[in-house]
């Protein structure tokens, strides 16, 4: 069976379409045992843009949809989560671009000042008003999932291949999110603070919560999503000031947030299928 196919509820056989459809089909075949050509996921999509951005050409998109994907050491997730995801936001019509945020050197990772730079950078290309969050290893299996905003924050990764397609707690909103740029201003970004692995994601649920906002989520069934198994990333280990971090949110949001983000752009390239942009973020 053909990686990638599409399959319609029900349905055992997949439906093969050639080229991007221009409506969602419903579940999708997802899998990682077969190495991804890029050159070919370029060939397969023919009308996305240099920097990975694209526009239905005979409607006029809702919105402006950035997708921010915070980066280091996993170009082999990256080549996957092109070859799924190009066709699937192409199917939904958005007027698109991917950002990859690559965080420059081997210090401690720091996801959310990237996804931050990301927001800001974005915003110095286009008029975005609603950005997706996507972790590069965050597949969705349904493109009834659509990659816009809502009236509340949406947490598009409800059910993980993961954790058995359960939510794992209900403040759970980690995986892929979206937030309006409305929406990201009022929790003020998020936190630039959290060095190494866990907790960001639950400090963004209190900024949300705090700001008497609720999570909008797809059903269990449209929201499954595969997770790419991988071990532990080098200077990314958890990260022991992060329950602490986590009790002090509703203080700390207002002075750390997008509104005291510091980094330095290195570099900026814009390749076939995304945009790449290289940055310091400083160490902890
Ligand atoms: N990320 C990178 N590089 C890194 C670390 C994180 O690109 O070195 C990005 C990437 O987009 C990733 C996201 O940050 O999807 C979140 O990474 P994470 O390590 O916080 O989350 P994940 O859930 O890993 O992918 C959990 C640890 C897995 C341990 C598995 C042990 N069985």
């Amino acid at each position: 069976q053909k990686p990638g196919a599409l399959y319609n509820s029900g349905e055992s056989e997949p439906i093969f379409i050639s080229g991007p459809a221009t409506s969602p089909m419903g579940p999708l075949r997802v899998e990682f045992n077969f190495s991804v050509d890029l050159e070919l996921v370029k060939k397969e999509n023919p009308n996305v843009q240099p920097g990975g951005r694209f526009k239905p050409k005979d409607c006029e998109a809702l919105q402006k949809v950035a997708i921010i994907i915070a980066f280091r050491y996993r170009e082999e997730h990256l080549k996957y989560w092109l070859h799924y995801l190009h066709p699937i936001l192409q199917r939904q019509q958005l007027d698109y671009g991917v950002y990859v945020i690559k965080q420059d050197g081997n210090d401690t990772f720091n996801k959310c000042r990237l996804l931050n730079t990301g927001y800001a950078e974005a915003l110095k290309e286009y008029d975005y008003n609603c950005f997706v969050f996507n972790d590069v290893d965050v597949i969705p299996m349904d493109d009834r999932n659509t990659y816009k905003c809502f009236s509340q924050p949406r947490h598009l990764a409800v059910s993980l291949d993961k954790f058995n397609f359960r939510l794992p707690y209900v403040q759970c909103f980690g995986g892929a999110t979206s937030l309006s740029k409305e929406q990201y201003l009022k929790i003020n970004g998020f936190p630039n603070n959290y060095w190494g692995w866990g907790g960001e994601d639950d400090d963004i649920y209190n900024r949300v919560a705090s700001k008497g906002m609720s999570i909008s989520r797809p059903t269990g069934e449209i929201g499954k999503c595969r997770m790419i198994r991988h071990n532990r990333d080098k200077m990314n280990d958890p990260n022991p000031q992060r329950f602490n971090r986590i009790a002090h949110t509703r203080e700390t949001m207002y002075k750390d947030g997008i509104n005291s983000l510091k980094y330095q752009v290195l570099s900026i390239q814009k390749l076939d299928l995304f945009t790449t942009i290289t940055v310091d973020v400083g160490k902890p």
